[in-house]
């Protein structure tokens, strides 16, 4: 039987188990990315393991998502994290350099290898054919320690891609119609191939917002062959040496093949609250727009940006729009100003921001109250932008510029004739802005510099054999980790401060839940499907940990979290009949028995004391997460092994 790209490349490198859909394997990772808002927690990990150097080929640290230093925790936070990158053998891309996916997949990404990053983004990389995953910052670490990574062998999508895009419908129309098609939850359990003759008309940049945007299906991750198109790209950034082609076998076997003709596209956007809540630009009647901003890791690289310049050019935005434009990385900014096509950007009337996530993360540009915002980005959960009662569309580069011009969602298709652009052979290479780490002597002497606003880790305890537990939270389905543990300008700088992050936990849902908690000591969190949505951040995990959370129950979980949650010590557990969520209240006392026996058997017994129901739970756990459960988390159980 012949083997998929994403099964040849796990094959290479396999540590451990059996590649058969559903086992747990034990990967070896080439190379890490950690970006600031996560990183500051995977390298405390990092020194907690004691490892003087990073064992993987190669390992980034960027300082991309909270560059506004408000005050002076995030400036000790980034200084922190050089000293310990000069120290530890990992480059430093100093904030400005650009968004983590961008900058990598421009500079360091190699197709074939083995990427992982404490980003649930990390997906982007499989635009130029890497195996990359999103994963929590202790794994990270653990990675960054030459330790396996280890996940769920996915079962195989295979998007069989035909035509061409039209004028006007882009990359990102492509990510919206596999949203529409697989929704939030479809991706949950595979990795997504992209194939077909179609593949052959989209550049790397482009199949790199499709990969990025592959996380929002909730998938383990996103990859696209590396062809010729690949070599290109590699050749543009001078680095040619890095290409080996990439395919499937011709006998290998998907569990699901789904067809999308991309002459048949439109322009999309995905409608507020949710990335898979898909309509017709054309459709949308008359909308008017308050704000709209371009880039994010999904579509900021030169050729969107180019294209967004030649929309502009020579026109005005409407005086009811304020229009961000990031550049996703610093060369892309540089090329973008040489050319002469960021003139045409600012004539236009837009606000140039800083090469960073900046908006994405509600890092400023918040809407106004009730506003309409346009975001080229990934997610659009409510509250994330800032502004709790905003209504945020995704859409493409060619929508936003188009709505930005005339204060309206339009069909861009309204604007006429496509703008045309060309793309330079050679891209301006300029890595000045990644330092590189010492060596010898004087990475040994090194200092690592700490600040006052890295506080200690939330303390685990060994699992007891029983919990007995109010249920201080109940919440429905889809709750991403921007609910329980949200971002923006506000909460991002307490990172590496979990006791005060743990003021704003679920804040988005109810602002009484922490006081609650804490008081309880023990608790449990009830949710619905797909819990855990979104990001990779672990504070979704510690925070709850520190407020005394022992298990969360659910009706499903979303990959990422529910690692993140075991890595914590929290146990995720699901209900065997999705019916009986119905039987907890919210205040509810439960009594989780026979913990030990129910690891070995996946069969576990709940009993909801304040109305004597009897629960089914089911949570398979390996050997390795059993003893990282009854450890009380990875890091007390990697250091007992
Ligand atoms: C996001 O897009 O939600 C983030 C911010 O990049 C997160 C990481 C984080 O919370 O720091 C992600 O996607 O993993
Ligand atoms: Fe940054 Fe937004 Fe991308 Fe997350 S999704 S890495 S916040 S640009």
């Amino acid at each position: 039987m012949g083997l998929t790209i994403a099964q040849k490349i796990i094959k290479a490198h396999l540590i451990s188990g059996e590649m058969t859909r559903g086992s747990e394997i034990a990967l070896r990772i080439d190379q890490t990315l950690t970006q600031d808002a996560t990183g500051t927690m995977a390298y405390l990990e990092f020194e907690a393991i004691g490892i003087p150097r990073v064992k993987t080929e190669l390992s980034v640290a960027y300082i991309d998502h909270n560059t506004l230093q408000s005050g002076f925790e995030n400036a000790d936070d980034h200084r922190y994290i050089q000293s310990v990158c000069a120290k530890h053998g990992i480059r430093f891309s100093r904030p400005g350099n650009g968004i983590c996916h961008q900058v990598h997949l421009e500079r360091f990404s190699r197709p074939g290898k083995t990427l992982i990053g404490s980003d649930s983004h990390t997906p982007t990389g499989g635009g130029i054919g890497m195996l990359a995953f999103g994963a929590g910052g202790m794994d990270v670490a653990v990675a960054m320690g030459g330790g396996a990574y280890y996940i769920t062998m996915p079962g195989m999508i295979k998007v069989n891609l035909t035509g061409k895009l039209r004028p006007w419908v882009s990359a990102k129309d492509v990510s919206l119609e596999i949203l529409r098609i697989l929704s939030v939850k479809g991706g949950v359990g595979y990795i997504i191939e992209w194939g077909g003759e179609g593949i052959k008309t989209l550049s790397v940049p482009e199949r790199a917002t499709i990969t990025n945007m592959g996380t929002e299906l909730g998938a383990t991750t996103s990859i696209f062959p590396s062809d010729e198109i690949t070599k290109a790209f590699l050749a543009s950034q001078g680095r040619e040496a890095d290409f080996v082609e990439l395919c499937s076998d011709e006998d290998a076997v998907y569990d699901r093949v789904i067809d999308i003709d991309l002459s048949a596209l439109e322009p999309l956007m995905a409608c507020p609250h949710s990335p898979d809540n898909i309509k017709k630009a054309s459709e949308l009647g008359e909308v008017k727009v308050d704000q709209v901003c371009i880039g994010s890791c999904t579509n900021s690289s030169l050729r969107d940006m180019l294209r967004v310049a030649a929309i502009l050019k020579g026109k005005k935005i409407s005086d009811s729009v304020s229009l961000s434009v990031s550049p996703g990385s610093k060369q892309v900014l540089a090329m973008l100003s040489d050319c002469g096509a960021l003139g045409d950007i600012l004539a236009a009337g837009a606000r140039v921001l800083e090469c960073a996530c900046g908006p994405c993360i509600g890092m400023g540009f918040s809407p106004n109250s009730a506003g309409v915002s346009l975001r080229t980005f990934n997610r659009n959960f409510e509250g994330r932008s800032g502004t709790k009662d905003a209504q945020v569309y995704l859409v493409s580069p060619e929508i936003a510029a188009a709505s930005a011009l005339t204060g309206y969602i339009t069909d861009p298709r309204a604007l006429g004739d496509y703008p045309d652009i060309s793309l330079p052979e050679s891209f301006k290479i300029d890595d000045s802005a990644v330092l590189m780490p010492l060596e010898g002597e004087a990475a040994e002497k090194a200092q690592i510099l700490r600040g006052p606003n890295i506080k200690p880790f939330p303390k685990t305890e060994p699992l007891s054999d029983e919990i007995r537990a109010c249920a201080t939270l109940k919440v429905g389905d889809n709750i991403t980790t921007d609910h329980i543990m949200p971002a923006g300008a506000k909460i991002l700088p307490y990172r590496s401060n979990i006791p005060k992050l743990s003021e704003y936990c679920f804040a988005v849902c109810d602002e009484s839940f922490p006081q609650r908690a804490k008081e309880a000591e023990k608790s449990f969190v009830i949710g619905g499907s797909n819990y855990g949505q979104g990001s990779s951040r672990e504070h979704a995990a510690l925070v709850p940990l520190y407020l005394g959370v022992k298990a969360v129950i659910a009706k499903s979980f979303a990959r990422i979290h529910a690692a993140n949650l075991i890595n914590a010590g929290i146990i995720p557990l699901c209900f065997e009949d999705p019916e009986d969520y119905d039987k907890i209240a919210q205040g509810d006392m439960l009594t989780l028995s026979d913990i030990g026996t129910s690891l070995k058997t996946s069969e576990f017994t709940l009993t909801n004391n304040t109305n004597n129901a009897v629960i089914k739970l089911k949570g398979e756990f390996s050997q390795r997460q059993q003893g990282m459960l009854l450890a009380g988390g990875l890091l007390p159980y990697t250091k007992t092994n």
